[in-house]
């Protein structure tokens, strides 16, 4: 059996706890705490360190799905959490003030994982926000990182078909990354 590790990042309330509670078939181990900054998200808690979940893909690939807080100020945990992934899926809330610019933000705050590892971009609250859309959002992508093609697609974390989708992606992306550049322990 195969093992890959993933990393959920992304803005408060973007999805990321939602969409490893769809995916994963395990319980998942949460650390929620009282939101006390509604005005960025308004729900009732919010991560303070990780969520850890399990999926197995194909019955021969282990997943495991880990969420780091969406507030800067727990970013300490970005960095422990990115040095064990391989893979980086990157929730962006289209109702967020300037997602666009925000979205690009928190991917350079993950840049040693996106450039070692593979990227892919989920675009939440489709639904409660029509615009920007995904064009606008590869555009800003391609400026930002123009050596990189970095996919970008709807999804609702709710949905656990629709995050799977993404995931399989994602993970087939890793595989082809590990193919070409095996990681120093595995060769
Ligand atoms: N309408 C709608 N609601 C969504 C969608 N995606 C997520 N939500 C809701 O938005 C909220 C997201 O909350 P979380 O999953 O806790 O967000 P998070 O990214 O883990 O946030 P932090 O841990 O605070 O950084 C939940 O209430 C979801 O049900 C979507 O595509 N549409
Ligand atoms: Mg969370």
């Amino acid at each position: 059996m195969s093992e890959h590790v993933v990393l959920f990042a992304g803005p408060m309330g973007s999805g990321k706890t939602t969409a490893i509670r769809s995916l994963s078939e395990i319980d998942v181990v949460s650390t929620e705490a009282t939101n006390t900054d509604r005005a960025t998200a308004d729900k009732e808690t919010t991560t303070v360190a990780l969520d850890y979940g399990e999926i197995t893909l194909d019955d021969v690939t282990k997943v495991r799905l880990y969420g780091v807080p969406g507030q800067k100020r727990f970013d300490f945990m970005w960095s422990i959490l990115a040095g064990r992934a391989r893979g980086l899926l990157l929730l962006i809330n289209n109702d967020a003030p300037d997602s666009v610019n925000l979205l690009i933000e928190y991917l350079s705050d993950f840049r040693e994982l996106h450039e070692r590892g593979a990227v892919i971009i989920g675009v939440t609250k489709s639904d409660v926000a029509s615009t920007p859309t995904v064009a606008e959002y590869s555009a800003a992508l391609t400026a930002a990182v123009p050596e990189q093609l970095i996919p970008v697609f709807t999804v609702d974390p709710r949905n656990a078909e629709e995050m799977r989708t993404l995931l399989l992606s994602l993970v087939a992306s890793v595989e082809m990354r590990e193919l070409l550049a095996p990681a120093p322990e595995k060769i």
